[in-house]
């Protein structure tokens, strides 16, 4: 079927969520909806506001411009557009274009009977940046420990925050966050290779069942997850690692203000050990 006769099969009205039938319709391929004009004007708006705080300077390298968030005495208050208020509008600009994109996704998926997976997974995503932007500063009470918008400024953000804690590996959030990414890593190499080993053979070569793919992992393992649970169980795997991400942060200074490396004392003080052993309770 060429491309533009199943668009027109799958381009049906309604589904949408606010606006009736006023934003139903496409442009070239985009749906637009109600959202997809919010999420328009707010990320215009909010790279505009970007490129504003740029012009402020002190530069135009794009790899050293950097919106920074208000100074710690502004509190959760406003501040003025150049002291860190410019940070704060593009702030909400942005959760404004992330969650208008992900109800987009919403209404798209009910104009197709779909499920809702992808922008529930995107929210995912959103749920990490409103952590790191909101929740966690709302928490510690000021708008200065969020992450200033700039490419290298974002990386000395993690790292003085890392530091903070002395050794921010010892979270055992970040570890399981971690790991879940590098597993995530594994299993998306694993499931790419299986597909193409199976549906690519090569030329001349014959394309080959998702029993194949089955059997092989059956062959190595004694057992496959099969065709559909394995995207269940890197969609899980996913996210879990982002969900994992935001839990590490939302720990680090709101309920726990020491050094990570700390934080394992409890392990010395369980009555397993001996009095010689472990530190005072
Ligand atoms: C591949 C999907 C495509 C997305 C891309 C990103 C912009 C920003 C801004 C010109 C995987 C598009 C980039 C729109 C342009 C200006 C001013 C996703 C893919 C290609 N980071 N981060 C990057 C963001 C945070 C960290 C790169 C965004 C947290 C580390 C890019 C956010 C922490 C490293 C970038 C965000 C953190 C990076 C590549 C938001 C913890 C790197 C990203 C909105 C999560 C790497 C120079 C990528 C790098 C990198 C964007 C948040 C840590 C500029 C939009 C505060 C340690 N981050 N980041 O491929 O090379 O993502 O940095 O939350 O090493 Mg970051
Ligand atoms: C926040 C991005 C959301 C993106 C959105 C979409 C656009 C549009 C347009 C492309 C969460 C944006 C879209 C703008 C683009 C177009 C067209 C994703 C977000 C909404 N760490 N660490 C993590 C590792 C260390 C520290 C997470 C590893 C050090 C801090 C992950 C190592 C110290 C924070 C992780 C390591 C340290 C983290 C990031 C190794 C520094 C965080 C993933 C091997 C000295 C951050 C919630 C994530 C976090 C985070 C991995 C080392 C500090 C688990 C593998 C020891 C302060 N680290 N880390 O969360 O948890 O993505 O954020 O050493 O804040 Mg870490």
């Amino acid at each position: 079927m060429a491309l533009l006769s199943f668009e027109r099969k799958y381009r049906v009205r309604g589904g949408t969520l606010v606006g009736g039938d006023l934003f139903d319709f496409w442009v070239g391929p985009f749906y637009v909806g109600f959202f997809g004009v919010t999420s328009i004007f707010f990320s215009v708006l909010g790279t505009a506001l970007i490129v504003y705080g740029a012009a402020m300077g002190p530069t135009w390298n794009v790899w050293l411009i950097s919106i920074n968030p208000p100074d710690a005495s502004y509190g959760l208050g406003l501040a003025p557009l150049k002291e860190g208020g410019l940070w704060q509008v593009v702030t909400i600009c942005a959760i404004g274009a992330f969650v208008s994109w992900a109800l987009r996704e919403v209404e798209i998926a009910r104009k197709l009977g779909i499920g809702l997976h992808v922008p529930v997974a995107f929210a995912f995503a959103i749920g990490a940046y409103v952590t790191l932007t909101v929740i966690r500063p709302v928490l510690l009470g000021a708008w200065a420990n969020g992450f200033p918008y700039g490419i290298y400024s974002h990386l000395d953000w993690v790292s003085n925050t890392g530091y903070q804690y002395l050794n921010f590996h010892y979270n055992p959030a970040h570890m399981i966050a971690v790991s879940f990414f590098f597993v995530t890593c594994f299993a998306l190499a694993l499931h790419g290779s299986l597909v193409l080993s199976a549906t690519n053979p090569g030329r001349g070569g014959e394309v080959k069942s998702p029993e194949h793919e089955d059997t092989f992992f059956r062959d190595v393992l004694g057992y496959s997850i099969g065709t559909l649970g394995i995207h269940r169980l890197g969609l899980f795997l996913a996210l879990a690692a982002v969900f994992f991400s935001a839990v590490c942060m939302i720990i680090s200074g709101p309920f726990w203000t020491l050094g990570w490396p700390e934080w394992w004392n409890w392990w010395l003080n369980l009555p397993i050990w001996g009095s010689d052993v472990g530190v005072a309770p």
